[in-house]
């Protein structure tokens, strides 16, 4: 069974997790936690970058990041489901993707400077400016919302999955100002109920 270092509050695990339930494939798939901040964790070993998600396969094969693993979970459930076949529409998911992931990376960098820094480290401007990525990627996708019918791909999983970490660390301030993408949120948990099920607790 494959391995999957993981933490609950992480949204690009839960992109991971959401992708192998949505796909059919969780019976192949074990979560172990890992603890990024722990140098003796064996994850570091795992990863040269020491980040989660981090999927070991039964091979000893590693793989990372969670763009990898998607493409592999994608793959390993027959190919052309979470990333469509059609090569325009494939990369227009992979921009969606790579936009979700975006706002995630941004929003974790807030969360890490007052973590990881001691108030007199911590640069307000630099993490105003990841404030700032967040909400244009927020306000782009708020004129444009990505299509909900039809099945999930890891474009729509991605978005989803970086709304759920803004609302978990920023008090769902997001909702305020954007009730399409509020609208395209729920018409997302409606169709896929792994979204809900990979809830972190809070
Ligand atoms: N681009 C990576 C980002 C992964 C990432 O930033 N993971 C965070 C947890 S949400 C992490 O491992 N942080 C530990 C660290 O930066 O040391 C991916 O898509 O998997």
């Amino acid at each position: 069974m494959a391995i999957l270092r993981s933490a609950a509050a992480s949204p690009f695990v839960r992109k991971c997790t959401i992708a192998a339930l949505t796909l059919g494939l969780e019976t192949q798939i074990e979560s172990q936690p890992a603890n990024t901040a722990d140098p003796l964790d064996p994850l570091r070993q795992q990863n040269p970058l020491g980040k989660i998600p981090t999927l070991i396969l039964d091979d000893g094969e590693v793989l990372y990041d969670s763009r990898v693993i998607v493409a592999y979970l994608d793959h390993l459930a027959g190919g052309n489901k979470l990333y469509p076949a059609d090569p325009m529409e494939r990369i227009q998911t992979l921009k969606l993707e790579a936009l979700a992931d975006g706002m995630m990376d941004a929003a974790v960098l807030q969360v890490y400077e007052k973590r990881y820094r001691a108030e007199h480290e911590r640069s307000h401007s630099w993490v105003e400016r990841q404030a700032e990525r967040c909400a244009t990627a927020l306000n782009h996708l708020e004129q444009a919302p990505p299509q909900t019918t039809g099945a999930p791909t890891a474009g729509t999983i991605a978005v989803a999955c970086a709304l759920g970490y803004l609302g978990l660390r920023f008090e769902g301030a997001w909702r305020r100002n954007h009730p399409a993408m509020v609208a395209w949120l729920n018409a997302f948990r409606a169709t896929v109920p792994a979204y809900d099920a990979t809830a972190p607790a809070g």
